[in-house]
């Protein structure tokens, strides 16, 4: 179970965040509205959360999940791949000295970003993409391991993220898009294939019992609440425009 968020409340930069997604540009005001109910859908099963003030040097900055990989023994802080997202990390690592004695970093010349880590009950997949590397991979093994964990590399083909294509639901259950269908990785899960025309309802999440669902995929809340979920139904279409999700908006501990 998770107890705690954190999310960071989107820049008027936004505009200029990293997107091939080829949606146009995110609306502020609009973004700033679903990033409300956003954190509404998350109090609402269950969590405190803490909301961190817009960060305008970093236009990226309100997809937190990046930043760091949190459990309920460590909080490793990240080392971004994408040039312009450096530095980002900095005040999520304040935020969370809070809650944890002491932090772990990944270190240069490793890269990683939270979006390619993907936890499975005390297993963890971490994809190596254009912006998690094998060094900054294997770093975070290491440190998963010392704390009890496993894990294991996932070379990704087509996505950004490990996240933007599977969505762990727990109980087995693991949502999944395009290349990671039959991934053989993936095999001993109970798959449920995202719909051709719904690639981006991957980056579901669960909480606590309930399931997240991007606004605006009825296949994918379908197919989620005949797996006996209750669904709340978030709309993210700005931040959609900048190839972000729900996982992408917090940080869940
Ligand atoms: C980026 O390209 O870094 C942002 N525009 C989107 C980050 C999405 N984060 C995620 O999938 N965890």
């Amino acid at each position: 179970m998770f107890r705690h968020a954190i999310v960071r409340k989107p820049c008027r930069n936004l505009v200029r965040g990293i997107s091939t997604a080829l949606l146009g540009k995110p609306d502020y005001e609009q973004a700033l509205r679903q990033h409300a109910a956003y954190v509404d859908a998350l109090r609402s099963c269950g969590l405190e959360v803490i909301v961190l003030e817009a960060d305008e040097r970093f236009p990226d900055s309100t997809f937190v999940e990046d930043t760091a990989v949190v459990t309920e023994k460590i909080a490793v802080i990240s080392s971004p791949g994408a040039p312009s997202r450096r530095g980002e990390e900095g005040s999520i690592a304040e935020a969370l000295k809070s809650f944890f004695p002491s932090l772990e970093y990944i270190k240069p010349p490793g890269t990683l970003e939270g979006g390619d880590v993907m936890r499975a009950g005390d297993y963890f997949y971490i994809g190596l993409s254009q912006r998690t590397n094998r060094e900054g991979a294997s770093q975070l093994v290491q440190i998963l391991e010392k704390s009890g964990y496993a894990a294991s590399l996932v070379p990704l083909e087509r996505v950004l993220h490990l996240k933007t294509g599977v969505a762990y639901l727990e109980n087995k259950k693991l949502l999944a898009a395009g290349e990671f269908i039959a991934h053989p990785v993936f095999r001993e899960f109970h798959l449920i294939p995202a719909a051709e025309d719904e690639l981006y309802a991957a980056n579901s999440l669960w909480i606590n019992g309930w399931v997240l669902v991007p606004a605006g995929f009825e296949k994918t809340k379908c197919a989620v609440e005949n797996l006996g979920y209750s669904v709340k139904t978030v709309d993210v279409s700005e931040f959609r425009k900048l190839d972000g999700g729900l996982s992408c908006l917090s940080l869940r501990f």
